[in-house]
């Protein structure tokens, strides 16, 4: 396959709702969309990373400087040797900008896929036709707000929820849910690293709360901290930040620092590493669940294609395009009893609302090769 052109596309969207973790709130979701065009097919992938390097290191400036400057030219160097399961390893000496990987990656196996008419799903061996959907609710100014916008997503009929948690706000809205929701529902929390092992006690007075997980509790390179965490308290600890890789995710296991891992195909340096990592931990009897960035329909398409693998069996982070904009960059995913449908078009199986696309757009820079 030989690529002649890659654009990148600075795209604003607003949030129906502001969104607050522990690191920062957001208001709209900034992104690079990348366009990757060859003699026969177009593939678009969007890049994961946040205007302020807050999540991890990385950055939406930085990704588009070392695309444009360090993995561009990498590919270029393949010409019509380049395919996607060629990507990881042309970019390997480049050292983390695991989003930026991602999307150039995920972009070229859209290209691809659309060349050979094959799905997503089908490329990484999705075995379910739709997945269950869960909802990550942000953390908010009062518990009274908190149990509205929680009872809304349950009617609507989300089949988990996720609070997010940080020192302050963790037992008190915990507690409130399960009071007002039933210890039915499916309960988790993520903490995008916001605590120390000095807070083992209190975390462990979520215990009785019987949450299904907690995420990323501690700092993303304490994975002793997470193994030590793990024998003080009995709710299980899923690791996000901390897992950059297979070889990542077979250490944490390893070291008892997570019994269950959210996948998120970004953070990873795409869905090819994304895959390994379900594989690992099917084979090591771990649990995983398809973590989400806020994405519009083009990165939701492909996460829900991932998430119909066997070993996702946890609701993933996979929610409605309404949950977070009013009007998607494709065709609106929506709730079917729970779940969202994998798409079986081919590549990302979506397509991209040339309207909206241009409301959107900031700024477009083409990179010809
Ligand atoms: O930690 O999972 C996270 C959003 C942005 C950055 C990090 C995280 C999140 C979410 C939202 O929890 C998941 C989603 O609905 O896309
Ligand atoms: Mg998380």
């Amino acid at each position: 396959m030989k690529i002649e052109n890659i654009e990148l596309r600075r795209v604003h969207l607003p949030l129906v709702t502001p969104f607050r973790t522990s690191f920062g709130t957001s208001t709209e979701r900034e992104t690079t969309l990348v366009r990757v065009t060859t003699a026969n097919a177009e593939g678009w992938a969007e890049c994961a990373s946040e205007p302020d390097p807050l999540y991890s290191s990385e950055f939406l400036d930085a990704a588009d400087l070392v695309i444009r400057d360090h993995l561009a030219p990498r590919l270029q160097a393949l010409g019509d040797q380049l395919s996607a399961e060629r990507v990881a390893t042309a970019l390997e000496p480049v050292k983390g900008h695991m989003m930026s990987k991602a999307v150039l990656e995920t972009a070229i196996l859209d290209a691809q896929l659309k060349e050979t008419g094959v799905s997503f799903g089908g490329y990484l061996g999705a075995v379910n036709d739709t997945v269950p959907a869960g909802v990550s609710v942000g953390i908010m100014d009062s518990i009274p707000e908190l149990l509205d916008a929680v009872a809304g997503y349950l009617a609507e009929g989300y089949l988990r929820i996720k609070l997010k948690i940080e020192p302050g706000w963790d037992l008190a809205p915990v507690r409130a849910v399960r009071e007002r929701f039933g210890p039915d529902i499916l309960l988790q929390v993520d903490a995008n690293t916001a605590y120390t092992l000095a807070d083992a006690r209190h975390l462990a007075r979520l215990d009785p709360f019987d949450l299904l997980l907690m995420e990323q509790p501690m700092k993303e390179d304490d994975l002793l901290g997470h193994a030590n965490l793990a024998k003080l308290i009995t709710t299980p600890i899923c690791l996000d930040e901390s897992i950059e890789s297979a070889r990542d995710a077979a250490t944490a296991i390893t070291l008892g620092a997570c019994s269950i891992i959210n996948v998120k195909p970004a953070r990873v340096g795409g869905y090819l590493e994304a895959r390994r990592i379900h594989d690992v931990a099917a084979a090591h009897g771990v649990p995983v669940w398809c973590g989400g960035m806020l994405e519009t329909g083009i990165g939701r398409a492909a996460n829900v294609a991932l998430a119909g693998l066997p070993n996702f069996v946890l609701p993933g982070d996979t929610s409605a395009s309404n949950r977070y904009y009013s009007r998607d960059l494709t065709a609106p995913f929506v709730l079917e009893n729970g779940h969202l449908r994998v798409p079986t078009g081919p590549g990302i199986g979506v397509e991209v609302l040339p309207d909206v696309l241009a409301d959107v757009t900031a700024s477009t820079t083409n990179i010809r090769f």
